[in-house]
């Protein structure tokens, strides 16, 4: 069957949906069921409508978009990944791999594939942790990895909770509704840019994904004394900025003394109140993101900055709060799926290599549901969640053939 990619239409609609941001473009930012998201997620439908495939929506707004296939009993063919973005993104995370879906669907279709088993895109809500600190919300809470206790606890910088925008996202239905039974899916195969170098440095066309590195988030909140800047002494001051200034310093530490290079650490949200250059900072947020590829590392690193944040507050006289929002386990892909998808590559004449994701992706979850797998595709540098991410649209393309050929590969029997 020869599957043919209509480059120019899908890098098409990869501009198009870029538009779509609450930033000036080129810089997009789309984070959950704000209104550029929920335009985002209507121009996605759209397409989906126009490919002739089903959608629903479940209750924290995963989209659904399926091609029936012949035998309904038979558990779907699965792929999908997000469009929602964090500040100052570029405009091809996860959309690659949403509108790259299509694509391949659109190329299966056009080249008379008729599939035994339906074929499934699934639209995650929230890959990103912009709007609540942790990220795959709408992933975690179909693999059943996040309690409904805690996702109705998750609340906004504003306070505001997962209900509030729910209902902005005009969401249905109750959230227990949303977990898949185990198995409900044959497998799971997630298109998507490397964000890292490798593939491009080492000018191979196709990664398989083997295993998705262990994320965690830590939100700290430091409450010191606030004051006149002229008037308040350096004496005695509860500056809380400055402890997290340490804390911050000491987050690089944890992560670059486990002896091991997979430990990235990083404090990626610092906010101050009151935020004047006269008044001595009182409060203060902050998210910190620590992630390896083995747990027991992470941990240990985990470990160490909590400690140092006890230190540091104690010493400075600084009240704190900190929360782990996340501490996960890192994800197995399928030894089988990964064969096949390395195999399809091959047939296809392109060159191919399996990998670690250092990022995190819906995958993470998804392995939970059925086997897994990813297959990734070189950006500029490995540049990623900044406006000048690029995948060329051959890059794209040869993603795109390859997810087809596995999909259909599974499709088929
Ligand atoms: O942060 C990540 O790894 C993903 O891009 N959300
Ligand atoms: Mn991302
Ligand atoms: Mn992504």
């Amino acid at each position: 069957m020869k599957i043919s990619v209509n480059k120019t239409r899908l890098q098409k609609e990869i501009d198009d949906l870029a538009l779509i941001t609450e930033a000036v473009p080129p810089v997009v930012t789309r984070v959950l069921f704000s209104e550029s998201d929920l335009r985002g997620r209507a121009f996605v439908k759209n397409l989906c409508r126009e490919a002739g495939l089903v959608l629903r929506e479940d209750a924290v707004g995963n989209i659904f978009a399926r091609w029936p296939g012949a035998d309904k009993k038979l558990p779907a063919v699965v792929t999908g990944s997000h469009i929602d973005a964090i500040p100052n993104a570029g405009k091809y995370d996860g959309v690659v791999g949403v509108l790259g879906a299509i694509e391949a669907i659109r190329a299966l279709q056009a080249a008379g594939f008729i599939p035994k088993r339906s074929l499934e895109l699934i639209i995650f809500t929230s890959e990103e942790p912009t709007r609540f600190g942790i990220g795959c919300l709408g992933s975690r809470l179909l693999g059943g990895v996040l309690s409904l206790e805690r996702a109705a606890a998750l609340r906004d910088r504003d306070g505001k909770d997962l209900q509030f925008w729910r209902a902005q996202g005009g969401c249905q239905g109750a959230l227990d509704s949303v977990k898949l039974p185990k198995d409900c899916y044959a497998a799971f195969v997630e298109l998507h840019i490397e964000q890292g170098p490798i593939l491009e440095a080492e000018n191979i066309d196709i990664g398989v994904v083997e295993k998705i590195a262990a994320p965690s988030t830590l939100r700290l909140e430091l409450t010191g004394v606030g004051g006149h800047a002229g008037a308040t002494l350096m004496l005695g001051r509860r500056d809380a900025l400055l402890a997290g200034a340490e804390i911050a310093l000491a987050v690089e530490k944890a992560a670059t003394t486990t002896g091991s290079p997979d430990t990235v650490g990083t404090t990626g949200v610092f906010r101050v109140e009151p935020g004047a250059v006269n008044s001595v900072p009182c409060r203060v947020w902050l998210e910190i993101d620590l992630r390896d590829t083995l747990v027991k590392t992470r941990d240990a690193a985990l470990g160490q900055i909590e400690t140092a944040v006890k230190e540091i507050c104690t010493r400075r006289k600084i009240e704190f709060t900190m929360e782990r929002l996340n501490v996960d386990s890192p994800a197995i892909c399928d030894a089988q799926l990964v064969a096949t998808t390395e195999a399809v590559a091959k047939k296809l004449n392109f060159s191919v290599k399996r990998m670690i994701s250092r990022a995190y992706h819906d995958s993470l979850f998804m392995a939970q549901v059925c086997p897994t797998t990813m297959v990734f595709i070189p950006c500029l540098k490995g540049y990623s969640h900044r406006p000048d991410e690029f995948s060329s649209p051959s890059q794209i393309e040869k993603g795109v053939r390859v997810l087809a050929a596995v999909l259909a590969k599974i499709a088929a029997s």
